[in-house]
């Protein structure tokens, strides 16, 4: 290892120094952010502080990439791209700052600058707020995508919405965890370009007239109902050094009458603002959930809002091109990321029915070629609908065009599976009873081209049971394109340690070539490039501990075994599984002191839907365990258990290069996908996984040597609930587990409060469990076993751990964007 790595090592803040030379612009970048202090922000930049040279900074990279953006978009102009339109509710991305001054190739120039005037970059961006403009994997994956789309130099907008609160900050109180609101704009923030004059009204309720036109042929106008405007908010993504950026445009509602001057004269101050204060609401906050009905409407609401400014957007661009409609889709494709966006299916029909005077005929086919939908879950509580009721009162004219789709489909099966009276009914767009819903999927299936899964076996489930009847009817609208991770963030920029050993051995390459990675496995055998590596995971996880003492109060010992499960909470992810296994570890320490145990540190994050009971009272019981556990004289030494809150990207970017052990244990069948598990083997953890969504192909890719599988698979599932899963029987027979189930069972944890936990202890048992967490339980301990045993043995473990970050290589997004881009959206890179 050259000395620099060595000093990097010590020296965190210290800058990564790369060959390539930063993009070639005249003034000099710390320049530009002092002209920016005084002329965009308007303050004295002879005075600096650490927030004047952030936003000045934020200024001079935006001008870069608005001067490449520019010239990006003339060349789509020009060129006559085909042009693809990722319509996403949610989007992550993260913080902005160091992921864009090392696509621009910038960061040694922003640290130069800041170390003159005494601040450091680290300490700048630990400040920097997060956009948590999403719940999780869905949303991470979009702007993972959006990363790769402009590192490969693709013609392709994201869309979605600019929350004003984002998914709620979560703390912990008292064991508990309570929401706050997530004010993610309080300071405002320069890295959205507000565009005040992209400004398209939307229309809610309303009514249908109809009219016959010059050739008589029946034409519908909607009119009346609330205008809501749509103002666009562009957020610029570079790609990796190559003079690419491309824009997510997030709408902002905006009212459409600003006040009532009348009523405000009349001193009714409320009453003025009325109107204006729920058009706004609507792009006010982010649904965790949408299991409650007093926000169902107002979500219903979210999605059209953004799919019809959307559809507008794309239809003024196609519009300037003067070509006919029928090339709409050779000129466009819009992928719909899960259902939330696929109103936009009959909102398109609408505009090109209605205000377009298209044929049906004609509307329909440009549809069918336009739109492509990707599934992300398999639970059927996710499966979207939509009361027609609602639908017809919010929504009128899509409603009437969601029926006349289904009544075309439906003829059109009932001609070709004549001798399958059941079948119209179960692929129905609208459920029959006696409060008929649509279902949103079967809207999205029907109205676009291709469906796709998102990890191979998700597909496979897609194709067998939840879409079985769709494969009959459409067999070639079905595909998979596994999901993928960006090696940018989650790699060269969360773990600087371990890129600077991969650059100095395998050059810089890797970076968007992820298959480079595999030269690694010529390296295992080299001594001294395993202690190397051990000494970057050691780094990364000095840095871990240091933030869990700093947050948690909570001494932990970088060389335990750091364990780690960080996801959304939800029973199928089986949270509860691992908190389980802890508590009989606790038990096993405490009755036999002599036995020499490996210490292990096992590390929590996540959050709860808040209307989601059970998986709160998780978030509790782990943290009374862990109360319990960490203060306890005889386990402390082997033990911790740690509950880091709010768990965001930014915490994911700590924790990914830290972790020894990925927990992925959902129940099989569950996972779509999951795409934790990559970021973290990409890293050199080793999986702890079922045979479940993408560890079924990492396992492939990083070999059944170098991660410990465990549990039923997605067949054993099926036919062990089929045959009768029986957990009070394994209850009996499982002494250790016992134990475990009795202790949660009691005060043990909550002292003079016995039933606390008893709704758990119930799911666990009376309820049936439909994630079976019990049948998993003593695999998952045995593997937890061989896990321990073989993490003493340092050259095998190091050896295991390269073995998969060389094998990782598929799961980059960059990957997955060539394949989407090939088979799906017939789209070429513009660079
Ligand atoms: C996730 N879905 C899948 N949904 O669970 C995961 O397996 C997959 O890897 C990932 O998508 C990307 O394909 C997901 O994150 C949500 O967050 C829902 C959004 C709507 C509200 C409820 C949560």
């Amino acid at each position: 290892m050259p000395k620099e790595v060595k000093d990097y090592l010590r020296l965190l803040d210290k800058p990564l120094d790369e060959s390539e030379a930063p993009e070639a612009r005249n003034s000099a970048l710390g320049e530009d952010a002092l002209w920016h202090v005084l002329y965009s922000l308007g303050q004295d930049n002879t005075h600096l502080t650490e927030r004047k040279c952030y936003w000045g900074l934020v200024l001079a990279v935006r001008d870069r990439m608005l001067e490449k953006w520019s010239e990006v978009q003339r060349r789509y102009y020009k060129n006559d791209d085909k042009r693809l339109y990722y319509l996403s509710l949610e989007f992550l991305p993260g913080k902005f700052l160091r992921g864009n001054l090392l696509a621009l190739g910038l960061e040694n120039e922003a640290h130069e600058f800041l170390r003159e005037r005494g601040f450091s970059l680290d300490e700048i961006i630990a400040k920097e707020c997060e956009p948590g403009l999403g719940n999780g994997g869905l949303g991470r994956l979009a702007s993972c995508y959006m990363d790769s789309m402009a590192t490969y130099g693709l013609p392709a907008y994201g869309y979605g919405i600019r929350y004003s609160y984002g998914l709620f900050r979560q703390e912990i109180r008292n064991g508990q965890q309570v929401e706050q609101p997530d004010n993610w704009l309080h300071e405002g923030t320069h890295w959205l370009i507000p565009r005040p004059y992209k400004l398209y009204p939307v229309r809610f309720y309303g009514t249908v007239y109809e009219w016959l036109d010059d050739n008589g042929i029946l034409r519908h106008d909607w009119r009346g109902g609330d205008l809501v405007m749509a103002m666009a908010n562009d957020v610029l993504v570079p790609g990796y050094r190559n003079g690419h950026v491309n824009s997510v445009r997030l709408w902002e509602a905006r009212p459409h009458k600003e006040f009532v001057l009348s009523s405000f004269n009349a001193g009714d101050y409320i009453g003025s603002v009325q109107e204006k204060i729920s058009d706004e609401n609507i792009s006010m906050v982010l649904y965790p959930s949408d299991d409650a009905p007093e926000g169902k409407t107002l979500r219903l609401k979210q999605q059209y809002f953004f799919v019809a400014a959307t559809m507008h957007d794309m239809v003024r661009r196609f519009k300037k091109l003067n070509k006919p409609w029928d090339q709409l889709p050779e000129k466009n494709v819009v992928q719909l990321n899960e259902t939330h966006p696929s109103i936009a299916i009959p909102e398109l029909m609408r505009i090109l029915l209605d205000e377009e005077l298209l044929s049906w005929e004609e509307a329909w086919y440009i549809c069918q070629k336009l739109f492509a939908y990707t599934n992300h879950t398999v639970l059927p509580e996710a499966l979207e609908t939509w009361t027609v009721e609602l639908m017809e009162q919010l929504l009128p004219r899509h409603m009437q065009i969601i029926y006349e789709i289904n009544r075309r489909f439906l003829e059109d099966v009932r001609l070709h599976f004549r001798d399958e009276p059941d079948l119209p009914s179960r692929v129905s767009l609208i459920t029959a009873g006696p409060e008929p819903r649509v279902r949103m999927s079967h809207l999205a299936i029907v109205g676009s081209f291709s469906v796709n899964g998102v990890s191979a076996l998700h597909t496979q489930i897609l194709r067998d049971r939840v879409f079985h009847d769709f494969i009959r009817i459409f067999p070639d609208r079905f595909n998979n394109k596994t999901n993928g991770v960006t090696p940018r963030r989650w790699l060269r920029q969360c773990n600087v340690p371990l890129s600077w050993l991969l650059s100095e051995h395998l050059g810089c390459g890797w970076v968007t070539d992820l298959n480079q990675l595999e030269k690694l496995r010529e390296l295992v055998d080299v001594e001294e490039f395993r202690h190397d590596w051990e000494q970057c995971r050691l780094t990364n996880k000095k840095r871990l501990a240091d933030y869990i003492e700093k947050m948690n109060g909570i001494t932990v010992n970088p060389h335990s075994i750091f364990d780690v499960q960080v996801k959304r909470f939800h029973e199928y992810k089986r949270q509860l599984l691992n908190i389980l296994h802890i508590i009989s570890l606790y038990n096993n320490i405490r009755k036999k002191p002599e036995v020499k145990m490996q210490p292990c540190t096992f590390i929590f994050g996540g959050k709860a839907a808040p209307s989601y009971r059970m998986a709160k009272d998780i978030i509790y019981l782990i943290n009374c365990v862990a109360r319990r556990v960490n203060s306890d004289p005889h386990t402390r030494n082997f033990l911790k258990v740690i509950f880091l809150a709010n768990y965001n990207v930014s915490l994911a970017q700590l924790l990914v290069p830290a972790t020894d052990v990925s927990e992925q244990i959902s129940t099989a069948g569950y996972e779509a996908s999951g795409t934790g598990n990559m970021k973290f083997a990409l890293n050199g953890a080793l999986t702890l996984g079922t045979r479940d969504g993408s560890n079924i192909e990492i396992a492939e890719r990083v070999g059944d040597g170098n991660i410990y599988l465990f549990g039923l698979c997605e067949q054993e599932v099926i036919d062990l609930r089929r045959r009768g899963y029986d957990p009070w029987d394994i209850y009996k027979n499982d002494s250790e587990l016992r134990e475990v189930l009795d202790m949660i069972n009691s005060d043990q944890f909550t002292p003079g409060d016995p039933t606390a936990f008893s709704s758990i202890f119930n799911s666990l048992l009376s309820g049936g469990d439909p994630f079976m967490i019990l049948a998993d339980y003593r695999a998952y301990v045995e593997a937890h076993k061989r896990i321990a045993h073989e993490y003493v043995d340092r050259e095998l473990w190091i050896k295991k751990s390269i073995m998969n970050t060389a094998g990782m290589g598929f799961f980059s997004s960059d990957r997955a964007i060539k394949e989407y881009s090939e088979g799906i959206w017939d789209i070429a890179p513009d660079v």
